[in-house]
């Protein structure tokens, strides 16, 4: 059978996704409405779902349950939901703009931007939770797995380590690993967690597939960042959605700081031919993978 044109999938994937994140999160109309309501806001109707479309993508090549890859690909998404909230708050980027709308300390205040963040956090694991019962249940020791695999990508030795490193990083000249490090940790493990998350959503995984899918996550997720910086320095806000030259006037090491443009742009067409070589034993089945890595590369916002 002919697979469907990637645009396709894609749209079909981001919909279901947003169903299920509005199905997930509180109603707004439950008490306390204002951070119910200022969780919807966050989460809903915007972002290009990344992270939920590499997990439908790694489910694929496991015959994965389509209800826990709608929780785990939920999950993922609430909690990077939760990190571009904080993340936007003046005691760390201080930024107005997020998704083409006010960021929530500024359409709200900071106080509810704090519980914003921590309620998502919290959802997600929830959510994450909840394949334990019900439809499409996962056996128990995996979900443990599963939660963990999640908690340590957020927490500090993932994405929150990352960002620690990049607070204490403005000014400094880094070298380029240290620059990558920090990359890994911060953006790079969600990422990852989203590939491995939605592998676990199917059948057993041999060491080699996992092995495999750790080197794509790799590609991935540095690619991911290096197309961000040359974005940051490229691109302007409104097309972003969010304010560009940030970088340079936080005086932010980036990988277009250290590397210059033109080396960035090479840099993230090897990390795709990468991503693309580690997925060869997968052979056609692997499509989507390839698919993301490219759209990864070749976005625009
Ligand atoms: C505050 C704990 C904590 C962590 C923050 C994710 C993050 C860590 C900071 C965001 C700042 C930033 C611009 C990071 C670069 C890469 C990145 C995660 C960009 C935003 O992700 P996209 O492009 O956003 O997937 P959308 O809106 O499409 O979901």
């Amino acid at each position: 059978m002919t697979a469907a044109p990637f645009g396709q999938w894609m749209a079909g994937v981001q919909a279901e996704v947003e169903g299920a994140l509005a199905n997930f999160l509180p109603q707004a109309d439950a008490v306390p409405h204002k951070l119910h309501e200022a969780m919807r806001y966050t989460v809903l109707g915007g972002g290009k779902r990344v992270r939920p479309l590499l997990v439908y993508a790694s489910g694929a090549l496991f015959d994965a349950d389509p209800a826990a890859l709608a929780r785990a690909a939920c999950a993922l998404e609430i909690i990077h939901a939760y990190s571009l909230v904080h993340d936007d708050m003046p005691c760390m980027d201080d930024d107005d703009l997020r998704r083409g709308k006010p960021t929530v300390h500024v359409a709200w205040d900071e106080a509810t931007a704090l519980l914003v963040g921590d309620a998502l956090q919290a959802q997600a694991f929830e959510v994450l939770a909840g394949t334990a019962c019900g439809q499409g249940a996962l056996p128990a020791s995996r979900l443990v797995d599963m939660l963990r695999l999640l908690a340590g990508a957020a927490g500090s030795g993932g994405m929150c380590g990352g960002q620690a490193i990049d607070l204490d990083s403005v000014g400094l000249s880094l070298k380029l690993e240290q620059l990558e490090r920090m990359h890994q940790l911060k953006t790079g493990a969600l990422l990852r967690a989203s590939v491995l998350l939605g592998a676990l959503c199917g059948k057993e995984l041999t060491a080699p597939e996992l092995e495999a899918l750790g080197a794509y996550s790799k590609a991935v997720g540095l690619a991911f960042q290096v197309v961000d910086d040359i974005l940051d320095a490229t691109a302007d806000s409104a097309t972003l959605g969010k304010t560009a030259g940030k970088d340079a006037a936080d005086n932010k090491p980036t990988y277009v700081s250290i590397l210059g443009l033109e080396q960035s742009k090479a840099l993230a067409g090897q990390l795709r031919r990468e991503a693309h070589d580690a997925l060869a034993s997968f052979g056609e089945q692997a499509l989507r993978l390839r698919e993301l890595a490219d759209l990864i590369v070749q976005r625009k916002a």
